[in-house]
C-alpha cells in the first residue's frame, strides 16, 4: 500500500479553482509541463455560494520528480493529508471577494517571489468563510503561523473595490497569506459590515436562504461576477501567458446560431435584458441546473451557460413541455456557441499537390487505428491515391500493424526511422493525393520528446497536423495533453474513443484550451467503419446527451 504521508512534503502542491481548465493553467504557468495529477475532486463551495450549487475543483499534483516515484494514477486521499499539502490559487476567486471582510489582512505583505508581469502589492486576503468551513484543519494553521507548511503557494485574487486590482504572491515554506481566523466566522456577523454585501435577516440570523434572500443574493452574485470577468479579462491580456484566440473562436462566439427556440439565443440583447429577466425564476434555473450537472459541465461552465440562457425573456404561460423544450434549445445554442469549427479533410482544393497528413498525440489514443480508418476511406470511398508513412520505429509492432494493414487493402507504405530522412522519403509521393503519416505516442510531460516530432513533422510542406484525444481520458489529462501539444503546432483535434467515454461537458473546457477545428470523431475499434467526420451539431448533441 502507498504511505499517503509522503505526499505532505514540498514535492506536492493543492490547487483550488473553479475547473479544471483554469487549474491547468494555473499550473502551467507555475510550472510549465512539470506536475503530474495524484488526485482531483469536485468540491462544494463554503457557506451560501455552495447552497446555490457553486463549486471548486481540488487538485493535487507532484511538482517534482520523486525517488519513491509511486503515485501516477489518480488515489484517494485522507481528507487531513489532503489539507497539509500547500495550496496553489488562482486568479479565479470570483464570488469568494464578495464575502471578503474588510478586516482580513494579511499579516506579512511581503512576497518572496513575484510572478513577472504581474503587478505585485499586497497579498490578498481570503474570505473567512473559505477558510472556516471548506478548509478542514486550516484554522489551526492559520492562528499558529509558525506551524506553517513546508512548499509554494501562490495565490492571485481581484481586488474588486479598485480599478486595478490583480495582485500576485509566491511564498515558500509560508501560510502567512491566510487570515489568523482564530474560530469559525459566521457570515451573519462578518459579513454584515461588508461594504455592497448585506445578506438578508434571514440569511444572517437563521442561516438559511428563503426565496426572496436567494433573489436578492443570487442578484448581486450575478453584478460581481461581470466586474470580476471584466477583471480577469484586464488580468489575463496583460498576462505573459495570455494567447489571443484563434479566429474561429471569435468567428463563432460572434456568429452564434439561431435555432427554432421561441426566444432564441440570437435575440439575446441588451433590450430584452433590461425588458424582463428570467434570472431570479427558481423553476427556470432548478431545470438548466439539472440539465446542466447531468452532462456534467464545470461549474465555471454552469455559470456561463446559466447566465447566457436566463438572460432573455421567457413567454408567460408556458406548459412544461414548452418551457423544457425552450430551455434545451436555448442550452444547446448556447453550447454550439462554444463549439469550434468542425468537418473532415477535404482535397478539393488541393491543385493537384500532395497532402500530408500527420496524426499526433499520447500513446494509446487510438492514432494508428485512426490513420488506418482514414487512409481505407480515402482509398475506397474517395477513390484517392493514397500513402502511408510511419515514423514509429519506437513502439514494438507498430511497423507490422501498419504494414499488415498497408498490404492488405493495397497501399504504398514506406518506414522512416531517421529525422533526416523524412524529406527523402516524403518526395518520393509526389504523385500521391493524400499521405497520412503515423507517428509515435508521445506523453504531454516529455517536452523533449514533443520537440522530436516538431523537428521531425518540420520536414514536411504542405502538412497538416492532428492531435488525436481521447474522450475516455480524465478531463485535466486531457486539457494537459491539448495544451502541451501546442509545442508540436496542431492544426486539428480529433476526439477518439467517444463510445468509451461518459458526460462531456468538460468539452467546453476543453474548446477553450485546444482553439482548434474538430476534424473527426472516432466511436469503435472496427477499422474501416468507426469514425464520422465532425459535425458542430453532432458534436453539441454529444455534449448535451442526445443520441
Ligand atoms: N473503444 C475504442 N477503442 C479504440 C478506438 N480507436 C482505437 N482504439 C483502440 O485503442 C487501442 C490503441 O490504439 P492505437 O491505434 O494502437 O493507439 P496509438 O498508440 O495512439 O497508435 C487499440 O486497442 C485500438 O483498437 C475507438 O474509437 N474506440
Ligand atoms: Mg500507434
Amino acid at each position: 500500500m502507498n504511505d499517503f504521508n509522503d505526499l505532505v512534503d514540498a514535492e506536492h502542491t493543492r490547487v483550488v479553482a473553479p475547473d479544471y481548465a483554469t487549474a491547468v493553467r494555473i499550473l502551467q504557468e507555475r510550472f510549465g509541463s512539470d506536475w503530474t495529477v495524484v488526485h482531483s475532486r469536485k468540491v462544494r463551495r463554503p457557506g451560501i455560494l455552495g447552497w446555490i450549487g457553486l463549486s471548486d475543483v481540488v487538485v493535487i499534483v507532484r511538482t517534482q520528480k520523486s525517488s519513491n516515484d509511486i503515485l501516477t494514477t489518480p488515489i484517494q486521499l485522507d481528507a487531513a493529508i489532503e489539507e497539509k499539502i500547500p495550496v496553489l490559487a488562482g486568479d479565479f476567486s470570483s464570488e469568494e471577494t464578495e464575502s471578503r471582510t474588510p478586516d482580513l489582512e494579511v499579516s506579512n505583505p511581503e512576497p518572496l517571489v513575484s510572478l513577472s508581469s504581474i503587478h505585485v502589492s499586497e497579498a490578498p486576503a481570503m474570505t473567512s468563510t473559505m477558510d472556516t468551513e471548506e478548509v478542514v484543519g486550516m484554522d489551526a494553521e492559520m492562528t499558529n503561523p509558525v506551524d506553517s507548511l513546508s512548499g509554494s503557494e501562490v495565490f492571485a485574487s481581484a481586488d474588486q473595490n479598485n480599478d486595478v486590482s490583480f495582485e500576485a504572491s509566491v511564498e515558500q515554506g509560508s501560510n502567512t497569506h491566510q487570515q489568523p481566523s482564530t474560530d469559525s466566522v459566521p457570515l451573519s456577523t462578518e459579513v454584515n459590515e461588508q461594504e455592497g454585501f448585506n445578506p438578508p435577516a434571514s440569511v444572517k440570523e437563521q442561516g438559511t436562504v428563503n426565496l426572496e434572500s436567494f433573489n436578492s443574493l443570487s442578484a448581486r452574485l450575478e453584478g460581481s461576477k461581470q466586474r470580476i470577468a471584466e477583471e480577469l479579462k484586464a488580468f489575463n491580456s496583460a498576462s505573459p501567458f495570455y494567447r489571443a484566440p484563434d479566429p474561429w473562436q471569435t468567428a463563432s462566439e460572434a456568429t452564434t446560431e439561431s435555432n427554432s427556440d421561441v426566444v432564441g439565443i440570437a435575440s439575446f440583447s441588451e433590450e430584452t435584458v433590461a425588458e424582463k429577466s428570467v434570472f431570479d425564476d427558481p423553476v427556470f434555473l432548478g431545470k438548466v441546473s439539472t440539465i446542466l450537472e447531468r452532462c456534467g459541465f464545470s461549474a465555471n461552465a454552469c455559470r456561463d451557460i446559466k447566465n447566457a440562457v436566463s438572460s432573455a425573456n421567457v413567454p408567460e404561460n408556458l406548459d412544461e413541455a414548452a418551457l423544457d423544450n425552450l430551455i434545451e434549445n436555448r442550452i444547446g445554442a448556447c453550447v454550439m456557441g462554444r463549439i469550434p469549427q468542425a468537418g473532415g479533410i477535404s482535397l478539393a482544393n488541393t491543385a493537384g499537390k500532395t497532402r500530408f497528413v500527420a496524426l499526433v498525440g499520447p500513446t494509446g489514443v487510438g492514432k494508428t487505428t485512426t490513420l488506418a480508418k482514414l487512409a481505407a476511406y480515402f482509398h475506397v470511398v474517395e477513390k484517392k491515391k493514397v500513402g502511408l508513412i510511419t515514423l514509429d520505429s519506437y513502439r514494438l509492432g507498430a511497423i507490422e500493424q501498419l504494414r499488415r494493414f498497408a498490404d492488405i487493402i493495397g497501399l504504398n507504405f514506406k518506414t522512416v526511422d531517421q529525422a533526416e530522412k523524412v524529406r527523402e522519403e516524403i518526395e518520393s509521393f509526389s504523385k500521391y493525393d493524400i499521405v497520412f503519416i503515423d507517428t509515435a505516442g508521445r506523453s504531454q510531460k516529455d517536452v523533449d520528446r514533443l520537440k522530436e516530432v516538431r523537428d521531425c513533422l518540420s520536414n514536411v510542406n504542405d502538412l497538416e497536423i492532428h492531435l488525436c484525444l481521447s474522450l475516455g481520458a480524465a478531463p485535466e489529462a486531457l486539457m494537459a495533453t491539448a495544451d502541451a501539444f501546442r509545442i508540436v503546432g496542431y492544426d486539428h483535434v480529433i476526439l477518439t474513443k467517444r463510445d468509451e467515454s461518459y458526460s462531456k461537458g468538460f468539452l467546453w473546457d476543453l474548446f477553450g484550451v485546444m482553439q482548434k477545428p474538430i476534424s473527426y470523431v472516432t466511436c469503435g475499434q472496427e477499422v474501416p467503419e468507426d469514425f464520422d467526420a465532425a459535425s458542430r451539431e453532432e458534436i453539441r448533441d454529444m455534449i448535451l446527451g442526445v443520441e
